[in-house]
């Protein structure tokens, strides 16, 4: 009956299925609530990177935009809205859970109106970063984005700067609960030996890696500069992963420094837990993140960041302890961070074992799961 509490549950979830934090989020969420019981539902354009065929209580339903030659720009928030209300309705659905507010959160929205005359569908946004710090602070998103978090049954924040953002940006006052983003520690875990690095780096280099979506954030031309200084003082070989906008420019960049033999440019890979633990030093000089997934997964895999202290990343690595900060764009000291563990492993063991128990203790599947659980109960049993 509708209104009483009942678990498991029916969940829609909707993200970004490409390459990006929040989509990979959002999938490792369905997957490990489809391992706990719960039928889940991804409401996407395409099937989602890292979801197998297969997996029992893992439903997947494709929105289907039509390109009918009117539409400049087809309408996907409205064929998002329409596939969101037949799911719900055919699968009897108890939530959407929406990754990233824009346009999901708006099409949940729609979707919710669209049932109302039969009865409550509830939906979650969990805000990621960019649909805050860049999108949704652009002037023609933004009365949207601030509408739609407003309207949202329940908003969570995979980080406290980036709920601290989005109070300050939008002076929303609804509830926002932090939800951090987790990892799980069996998939994500160390190597008991690097020998398969050796494919990369040739006369033993140690390898450095760097993950992303190469959008000029992540400040990927910083990767190749640092590894040129680092080249000055201990080899060391780098592996780029991911693809975007930025990759030309940096490959054109790694040919100009002579660094072309020292840098593995490897596109989009779909199992990143197999290639993370061959390196030593991850790098993250992004301009900005909410978060920093890659550096939780990288901690989880044995591997040191070095980082930007920038948004949400203080809260995930401890300076010193279990990774490195340093300023946006600054080169020379992220580069002697690298140094650093590169050529003395008595700190690398203890940066990476420090690492290592950080994302078991406070951002493992079994800690982060049972906090959006919770809160499922909590939204869907609300009048
Ligand atoms: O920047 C990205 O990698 C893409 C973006 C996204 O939404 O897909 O990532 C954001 O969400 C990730 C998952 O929650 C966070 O780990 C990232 O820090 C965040 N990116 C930024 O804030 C720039």
């Amino acid at each position: 009956m509708r209104g009483t509490r009942k678990y498991p549950v029916n969940i829609g979830i909707t993200c970004y299925p490409t390459y990006g934090g929040s989509g990979i989020v959002a999938t490792e969420l369905g997957l490990e609530l489809a391992n706990r019981g719960h039928q889940v539902h991804f409401i996407t354009y395409s099937n989602p990177i890292r979801l197998d065929p297969g997996i029992p209580r893992i439903h997947y339903h494709e929105v289907e935009v039509s390109n009918y030659p009117l539409f400049q720009y087809p309408p996907y928030c409205l064929a998002l809205a329409s596939r969101m209300m037949e799911v719900a309705e055919a699968y009897d659905l108890d939530l959407l859970h929406v990754h990233y507010a824009i346009p999901h959160s708006i099409a949940a929205m729609l979707a919710q109106q669209m049932m109302a005359p039969q009865r409550r569908l509830p939906f979650i946004t969990t805000l990621h970063g960019t649909d805050i710090t860049l999108v949704g602070a652009d002037p023609s998103y933004f009365p949207i984005t601030k509408f739609s978090i407003e309207k949202s049954d329940g908003v969570t924040s995979i980080s406290q700067d980036l709920k601290r953002q989005t109070i300050e940006v939008f002076g929303v006052t609804n509830e926002i609960r932090v939800i951090r983003n987790f990892i799980n520690c069996d998939l994500y875990r160390p190597l008991a030996d690097r020998t398969g690095a050796a494919a990369y780096a040739l006369n033993g280099e140690k390898l450095l890696i760097h993950v992303s979506n190469f959008r000029p954030v992540k400040r990927v031309l910083d990767c190749i500069r640092i590894l040129a200084e680092v080249r000055k003082h201990t080899p060391a070989h780098l592996l780029m992963v991911g693809d975007g906008p930025d990759r030309g420019p940096a490959e054109h960049l790694a040919r100009d420094l002579k660094l072309a033999s020292h840098v593995t440019f490897l596109g989009k890979q779909n199992h990143v837990e197999r290639i993370i633990p061959l390196a030593h030093v991850l790098l993250m000089p992004s301009e900005m993140e909410s978060f920093g997934l890659v550096a939780l997964e990288a901690m989880a895999c044995g591997v040191a960041p070095v980082a930007t202290r920038v948004g949400g990343v203080p809260e995930l690595i401890h300076h010193g302890e279990n990774g490195f900060m340093e300023p946006v764009g600054d080169i020379p000291a992220q580069a002697a961070r690298v140094v650093e563990l590169l050529t003395d492993g008595g700190l690398h063991q203890r940066v990476t074992a420090a690492g290592r128990r950080r994302a078991k203790e406070e951002f493992s599947t079994e800690e982060i799961i049972p906090q959006y659980e919770r809160y499922y109960e909590d939204v869907i049993s609300r009048r």
